[in-house]
C-alpha cells in the first residue's frame, strides 16, 4: 500500500468523509512523510491487515489527524468556542475543540504513545481530562489537584503510552464547559480485532443543550434540555449510520450530560461488549434492544444487520426526541415573539410562595428557562380557547425556508379535546424539510420521513448490496466536490 494512499485516507478521515469502513493498519493510522510543510519523522510499520479492526466512524464529527514524532503520535486540540448548526438555520454558540463540538474524534492502538497539545483558547482557564485512562497522575488533567488550569492563551502538553482498548472520551474537567460541549471520543484500538469481526463501527455522542428559541448560548446551568443530539445534530439533520444488509455493526455510545439516556434499536437485538472500562467478557452478553447510557458512560453495542430497513435508533425518553421542546408547544409554534418567563429559581422550581402544583406554578415547573410559564399563554394540561386548531402565523415564513408545510392530520373538534395538541404542531409531514437536510446518507427515504425526527433520533439504515452501493457512490461525488478541509496541526486553522 503507497504512503500517498495512506495520506489521502488520513487527510479524509481529517475531514470527516469517510465514505466506508477502512481496514485499519499501522500504516493507514499514521501521516506519510510527503504533507507540505510538516515535520514527518515517523518510520513505516509492516502492512498488517490481518484481523485489524475498522476505524471507527464518527457521522457529523472529523477524525483528529496526527504527526509522528519518533515513536510518539502527536495530537492538537484547540480549545475554543464553535459556531454549530444543530439542525438546518439553528446556528448555536458552544465551546468545543478544533472547531467542533463535540470535538474530534481520536483513534489510537493499544501500546500507543500518545502526545495531544492542548492549547486553550477560551476566555477562561480549561483543564483536559483523560476519562477512564490508566495514565500517571500528572496527566489526568484534575484543575487544582493533578495540574494548574490551563489559562486562556496557555497550553499543556499531555503525553502518556496507553495500555488500553475501548471506547473512551476526553473532557474539559470544567463542569460548566462540559454543557456547553466540550467532550470528544477517544477509540483505542485492540492490536487485533475483537471476535466477532465488526464490518461496521460508529461512535455516537449524546449530548443536550437548554437554549431559549430566540439565543444562541447553552444555559449550563439548566436542569431541563431542549435540544438534544447524536454527536452534535438534532432529529432530522442526523447522519444515517449506512450498512450493508448482513454486516456485524458495532455502535460506540457515549454519555456527557446531566441526563441518562435509554438509547433504543428498532429491528434488531444487539448485545452490548463493551462499557468505558472496556471490553466486557462474551459471558456477560445478553440479547436486548434497549441500552440505558449513564452520565460519564460508554456503552459499546453490536448487531448482525440483518433485518433491511431503515430503522429508529433513539433515546426513549419522550422528551428527548423532540426539537426545542417547551410546555408551551402548540403555542408556541403559532405565535410570533416569546413572552418574558418566570425568573430561574421558580423555573427551576424553588418556589418563593405558592404550592408546585397551583395553577399558577403547575404549568411552568421544571422548564427552567421561563419559557411556557405566562399563565394567559394555554397549555396543553389546561382548556383551550375555542377557535380553529390551525394557527399558524409562521408558515408563509417557514415555506420559504424550504419546509414542507401541508395541514396536519387535526380533526374539526380537535380543540375541544382536553389534551389536544400533544404531537399535531410538533411532528408530521407539515414540519418535514427533507429538502433541507438532503445529503447522500438520507438518499431514498420515505418522503416526509424529517417531519418525524426530533432530538436523539438517527436512522440505521441497512440497505440491499444495489441501494448500499448507489449511497457510496452518491458520497463519492459529494467528496470529489468539496474542497478537502484542512484541519492539521501547524496549519491556519479555520472554523466556520
Ligand atoms: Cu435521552
Amino acid at each position: 500500500m503507497s504512503s500517498r494512499r495512506g495520506f489521502l485516507q488520513n487527510v479524509l478521515a481529517g475531514a470527516g468523509i469517510f465514505a466506508s469502513a477502512k481496514v485499519l493498519s499501522a500504516q493507514e493510522m499514521q501521516m506519510s512523510g510527503d504533507m507540505p510543510g510538516m515535520n514527518m519523522k515517523g518510520k513505516k510499520e509492516p502492512i498488517h491487515d490481518h484481523g485489524s479492526p475498522v476505524l471507527v466512524e464518527t457521522p457529523d464529527v472529523p477524525n483528529l489527524p496526527w504527526r509522528m514524532d519518533g515513536n510518539v503520535k502527536e495530537f492538537h486540540l484547540i480549545a475554543e468556542p464553535v459556531k454549530q448548526e444543530i439542525v438546518p438555520g439553528r446556528v448555536v454558540d458552544l465551546w468545543g475543540y478544533n472547531g467542533s463540538a463535540p470535538g474530534p474524534t481520536i483513534q489510537v492502538t493499544r501500546g500507543d504513545r500518545v502526545r495531544i497539545i492542548v492549547d486553550n483558547h477560551l476566555p477562561e482557564a480549561t483543564s483536559m481530562h483523560w476519562h477512564g485512562f490508566e495514565i500517571p497522575i500528572d496527566m489526568d488533567g484534575a484543575p487544582g489537584s493533578s495540574q494548574d488550569p490551563i489559562a486562556p492563551g496557555g497550553r499543556f502538553v499531555y503525553e502518556f503510552t496507553l495500555h488500553q482498548e475501548g471506547t473512551y472520551f476526553y473532557h474539559s474537567h470544567m463542569a460548566m464547559q462540559e454543557m456547553m460541549g466540550m467532550i470528544g471520543a477517544f477509540v483505542m484500538h485492540p492490536k487485533d480485532g475483537y471476535k466477532p469481526r465488526v464490518d461496521k463501527d460508529f461512535v455516537v455522542i449524546l449530548q443536550e443543550y437548554a437554549i431559549l428559541p430566540n439565543i444562541t448560548v447553552p444555559n449550563s446551568m439548566n436542569m431541563e434540555f431542549n435540544w438534544l443530539t447524536f454527536n452534535g445534530k438534532a432529529g432530522p439533520a442526523t447522519t444515517p449510520l449506512i450498512v450493508r444488509h448482513g454486516e456485524r455493526v458495532r455502535i460506540r455510545l457515549i454519555n456527557l450530560g446531566m441526563d441518562h439516556h435509554p438509547i433504543h434499536l428498532h429491528g434488531h437485538q444487539f448485545v452490548v461488549t463493551g462499557t468505558e472500562g472496556g471490553r466486557q467478557p462474551e459471558s456477560t452478553w445478553g440479547p436486548g434492544n434497549t441500552v440505558l447510557v449513564g452520565v460519564a458512560q460508554s456503552r459499546d453495542v453490536e448487531f448482525v444487520a440483518n433485518n433491511p430497513g431503515d430503522w429508529m435508533l433513539h433515546c426513549h425518553l419522550p422528551h428527548h426526541m423532540m426539537n426545542q421542546m417547551s410546555s408551551m408547544v402548540g403555542p408556541m409554534s403559532r405565535r410570533t415573539g416569546m413572552p418574558a418567563g418566570l425568573d430561574m429559581e421558580r423555573g427551576m422550581g424553588m418556589l418563593r410562595q405558592g404550592s408546585s402544583t397551583s395553577e399558577e406554578n403547575g404549568p411552568s415547573l421544571g422548564r427552567g428557562m421561563g419559557v411556557g410559564s405566562t399563565a394567559e399563554q394555554t397549555v396543553t394540561n389546561s382548556p383551550l380557547k375555542p377557535g380553529s386548531p390551525m394557527q399558524h402565523q409562521d408558515m408563509p415564513d417557514m415555506q420559504r425556508q424550504g419546509m414542507q408545510m401541508g395541514k396536519p392530520d387535526v380533526s374539526k373538534d380537535a380543540s375541544s379535546v382536553p389534551g389536544f395538541p400533544q404531537d399535531a404542531f410538533m411532528e408530521g409531514p407539515m414540519m418535514a424539510m427533507d429538502q433541507m437536510v438532503d445529503k447522500p446518507e438520507n438518499f431514498g427515504l420515505r418522503r416526509g420521513w424529517s417531519g418525524f425526527m426530533a432530538g436523539m433520533m438517527a436512522f440505521v439504515r441497512v440497505l440491499p448490496p444495489d441501494k448500499y452501493d448507489h449511497i457510496m457512490e452518491l458520497r463519492k461525488k459529494r467528496e470529489g466536490n468539496k474542497p478537502m478541509k484542512m484541519d492539521m496541526p501547524g496549519m491556519e486553522h479555520k472554523h466556520e
